[in-house]
Parts: structure tokens; C-alpha cells; sequence
């Protein structure tokens, strides 16, 4: 065998691969089992004597370049893929980043937060009621039998499960209060939403949150009531707001009172949405009435309370000047992104 030729030969075809596929095909002419290198150094056992070790150091010298020369082809090859790849796919590290957009919190959640700040301040601690109530609480424990004409107030959206409603108010939740804390003083603010079944409106949605208040205790009277609210209002809508408390009528109070916050006289939407008086009702309220105490679980002889209750999406109107409460949950960012 004529070992330069086969050297020669090899490196040139090596010389030749042009890629990757190329290169193991070359080693598999040399250096596969039927390989011509791994043949030339089977053959050493044919050589005569005298021969064996000058061709045995040079097919192992052979061996040895010629497979380290396709180590560093290889190599190389790889190396050309990757920098190719790199320069077709560029990326460029110096671009900025998207922005990663950003949410806010609802206006809606923000009054709420706000008004809940304001109690807290006064000593009501937050206690959450359920949204979907029985009848018996939205209105018997409440002082409202079936067919008294007060449910008229509140159109309710009934359940498939007869007796089951979603709450028209948070006022049940005074009933789940009391129940819990009797026979203890108690202050506390339900937050909450309520549904009622209702012709919608630029003032009245069929879903709209409200704030319970709830206070229980000896001697607590219409004055802290009264005091109470006028603080609140005034703390929520400035110093130069107008309170006005008129008497009313609620079946669960007794007096019952309902507190209006004067509108602003310049806006042109005054009108409308105080239905001409300059008034915009925000709550309702009274002392709680003796029958509801004796539900909750207290003794009216040895305590009284009072209870409110406000929606906060009117207050909302009033703080930003929103002219229509369907607004609210439209989900319209245009109008969301405002506040
Ligand atoms: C009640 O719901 C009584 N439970 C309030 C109450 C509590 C009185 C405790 C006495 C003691 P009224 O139906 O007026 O009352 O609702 C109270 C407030 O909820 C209203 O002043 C108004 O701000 C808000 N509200 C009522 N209906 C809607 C509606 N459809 N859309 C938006 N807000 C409403």
C-alpha cells in the first residue's frame, strides 16, 4: 500500500468538504470499519519483518495527522454554522423593550377604599356579607313579612332555588353581624355589591355596590347618627359641602332618615341628575328598630343603634362629576383610563 498516495489523497478530499454532512462522509472513507486508514493498519500484519516498523510508525503517523485534521475541519465548520446563524438571525440587544402595560384600580374600588378609610378612622371595622341571600334575611329578619308593601322598594331578581335571592341592599348583612357579636357593642361597614331588578338609568343600574353601617351599643342615639354621617361627608366632599338630612321611611329603622349632598349649580348636568331639586340622595339611614335588634339577637331595652346605607357609585358621580352611572361597568377604557 502505498502510503503518501493514500495521505495525499485524503487530505486533499478534506480539503474539498464544504460542510458539515461533506466531513462525516470523509470520515467514513477513512476512518470507518471497511475505512482505508483503519485497512493500512490492519495490513501491517502482511509487511515483511524487515519492514514492519518503518511502516508501522509511518501508517500510526498517518492515523494520527489525518484524524486530527478532521477534528479541527470539523471544528471549524461548526464554528462557520454558528456565525452564520448569528448574522442571519441578528438580534439586536440595543432595541428597547415593550412596555409592559399597566393596569390602575377601577374608580369604583377607589371610593370604596375611600369611604372604608373614613369609617375605619371612626372605629367600624370591615365585615363582609354574602351577595346571594335568603329571603328571610333580605326582608323578614328585617322587619319585612311576605306581601308587606315596603318590598315593592327593592325589585329583586329571584333564584331557581325558591327562597333564594340575589340581596337587593347590604342590610342583611346587619343581621349576620349581630348575630355574630350579640350580645357585644358592634361598628361596622358592609361593603358590597347589590342587584336590583330596576328600569336602568343615568342614576339607577340593576348591579350597584353600597356600604353598610352598623352601630350597636348603651345609649347610642339619632345624634351620633347625625354626627356620624355630617363627619363622614364632610371628610369625604369638603368642608363646603351642604348635608341635608330629611325624615323617610324604611320598615328595618325607626326614625328613618335619608341624607342628600348638594350638586354643584354650574354643572349642566344638575338638573338632570338631581331631577331638579340640587340634591343628590346618598343614603339612607335611621335608628335600628327594636324588632331587628330582638333578630339580631339584642335586648332593645338595654341597647340601641343606627344603620346607613350608601352607594357608592353615586358618591362617585358626585366626587368626579360622572353623568351617567352605566359608566361604571361598561368597561370602556376611555372612560375607565380617567381615573
Ligand atoms: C336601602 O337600600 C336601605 N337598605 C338603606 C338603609 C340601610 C336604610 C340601613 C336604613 C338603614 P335605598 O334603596 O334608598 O335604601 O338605597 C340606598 C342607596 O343605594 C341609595 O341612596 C343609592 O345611593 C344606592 N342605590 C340604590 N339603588 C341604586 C341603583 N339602582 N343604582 C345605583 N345606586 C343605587
Amino acid at each position: 500500500m502505498d502510503l503518501t498516495s493514500l495521505e495525499q489523497r485524503a487530505t486533499a478530499e478534506l480539503a474539498a468538504c464544504a460542510d458539515e454532512a461533506a466531513l462525516r462522509a470523509w470520515n467514513t472513507t477513512y476512518f470507518g470499519k471497511q475505512g482505508e486508514v483503519v485497512q493500512a493498519v490492519a495490513k501491517l500484519k502482511e509487511v515483511p519483518p524487515a519492514e514492519k516498523p518503518a511502516y508501522s510508525k509511518e501508517v500510526n503517523r498517518i492515523k494520527v495527522a489525518l484524524a486530527a485534521a478532521y477534528e479541527a475541519a470539523l471544528a471549524q465548520v461548526k464554528e462557520k454554522t454558528l456565525e452564520q446563524s448569528l448574522t442571519q438571525h441578528a438580534l439586536d440587544v440595543t432595541l428597547p423593550g415593550r412596555r409592559a402595560p399597566r393596569g390602575r384600580l377601577h374608580v369604583a374600588t377607589k371610593v370604596m377604599r375611600e369611604i372604608r378609610a373614613i369609617f375605619a378612622d371612626m372605629g367600624f371595622q370591615v365585615y363582609r356579607s354574602r351577595e346571594v341571600e335568603d329571603d328571610r334575611t333580605n326582608f323578614e329578619l328585617l322587619n319585612m313579612p311576605p306581601h308587606h308593601p315596603a318590598r315593592d322598594m327593592w325589585d329583586t331578581f329571584h333564584t331557581t332555588t325558591p327562597g333564594v335571592i340575589l340581596r337587593t341592599h347590604t342590610s342583611p348583612g346587619q343581621i349576620h353581624v349581630m348575630r355574630q357579636f350579640a350580645p357585644n357593642p358592634v361598628r361596622a361597614v358592609l361593603p358590597g355589591m347589590c342587584y336590583r331588578h330596576e328600569a336602568v338609568s343615568t342614576r339607577s343600574e340593576i348591579q350597584f355596590e353600597q356600604v353598610e353601617g352598623l352601630a350597636i351599643g348603651p345609649n347610642v342615639t339619632m345624634a351620633d347618627l347625625k354626627g356620624t354621617i355630617t363627619a363622614f361627608a364632610r371628610r369625604l366632599f369638603g368642608e363646603d359641602r351642604q348635608v341635608r338630612i330629611r325624615s323617610s321611611y324604611f320598615p328595618f329603622t325607626e326614625p328613618s332618615i335619608e341624607v342628600d349632598i348638594d350638586w354643584p349649580k354650574d354643572d349642566p348636568n344638575a338638573d338632570r341628575l338631581t331631577k331638579g331639586t340640587g340634591w343628590l340622595e346618598i343614603m339612607g339611614a335611621g335608628m335600628v328598630h327594636p324588632t331587628v335588634l330582638r333578630n339580631g339577637g339584642y335586648d332593645p331595652e338595654k341597647v340601641s343603634g343606627f344603620a346607613f346605607g350608601m352607594g357608592p357609585q353615586r358618591i362617585a358621580m358626585l366626587l368626579h362629576a360622572i353623568d351617567d352611572i352605566r359608566l361604571f361597568w361598561q368597561n370602556d377604557l376611555r372612560f375607565l383610563q380617567q381615573f
